[in-house]
């Protein structure tokens, strides 16, 4: 039975004996995070935001050049390019994976030839090219689930039965990956937590988190951090959403996660100790 997460210079087992659940950290390289938008400061600020994270015990970092917030505008490549690169040519022999969150095959063929270990696609390799990009690599790659696109995802969500559209949804890009010769052990899979979900689809969706891990037979990762469906139970607004998230993980790698994406790594790596003493 496969049952181990095949990555770059990485490997995981995901379920049976052995599984450590793995703390993915979040580093966004976008001018917003930055006082004056300048390619230097941004990346001397990811750069010393990655070393904290390295100190806090990260296993994966997740590099994003594009902010996929509801209603965010598309970067261009050239910017994307720019932003990203450097920091992943720094970061790619510090310890943890590298992994880049881009949806776009150009991005994904410079970071392969950058050597990072996983490529994170919110849109699910399903742009044309993008399952080239990534062929004649051994990078790991996320397939995450999103009903429309960033610009509009959050208008109006509607399914009939969301854990059996998700599962649909995923299953047709694990067969059209593994169809074109991808090797399955570099698969994970992710419901894509608020990316065209109502609260109420997000929770449905983490509840039946042991059911897509079966159903599908892949690893998954779960991506809650700071956002909405954490705000809706907590009632606090997203700078106060730390331990909410912490709980929020806990509970995805409770049934069964693998990797949790998110921003407050140290707390998130102290609380997965804890849970692993007692598992
Ligand atoms: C996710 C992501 C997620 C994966 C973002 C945010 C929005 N990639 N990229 N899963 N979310 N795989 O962090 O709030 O949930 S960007």
């Amino acid at each position: 039975m496969r049952s181990t997460l095949q990555f770059g210079r990485f490997n995981y087992p995901w379920r049976g004996e052995g599984v450590r659940p793995r703390v993915m950290g979040i580093l966004n390289v976008t001018p917003d995070s930055f006082s004056d938008g300048g390619n230097y400061q941004s990346l001397e600020f990811a750069i010393s935001h990655a070393e904290q994270m390295i100190l806090d015990g990260v296993d994966i970092i997740d590099v994003g050049g594009e902010s996929s917030r509801p209603g965010a505008p598309p970067l261009p490549l050239e910017q994307e390019l720019q932003r990203v690169m450097p920091v992943l040519y720094a970061l790619r022999d510090q310890g943890p994976a590298i992994s880049v969150d881009t949806y776009k095959p150009q991005l994904m063929r410079e970071a392969v030839i950058a050597g990072v270990d996983m490529i994170n696609d919110i849109n699910g390799f399903r742009a044309p090219g993008a399952i080239e990009a990534v062929l004649d690599s051994d990078c790991g790659l996320c397939i995450m689930h999103m009903q429309s696109q960033p610009q509009t995802m959050q208008l109006a969500p509607s399914y009939t039965d969301v854990v059996a559209e998700v599962i649909a949804f995923l299953r047709e890009r694990i067969d059209a990956m593994i169809a074109a010769g991808i090797d399955p052990r570099r698969i994970c899979i992710d419901p894509g937590f608020g990316f065209g979900k109502t609260v109420e689809h997000n929770y449905a969706l983490l509840k039946a988190t042991g059911r897509l891990i079966a159903e599908l037979d892949m690893p998954l990762l779960a991506g809650l951090s700071r956002k909405s469906m954490i705000g809706a139970v907590v009632d606090k607004p997203v700078e106060r959403r730390m331990a909410g998230s912490v709980g929020g993980a806990l509970a995805a790698v409770a049934q069964g996660a693998v990797i949790v994406r998110v921003h407050d790594v140290a707390e998130t790596v102290d609380a997965l100790k804890v849970w692993q003493a007692a598992h």
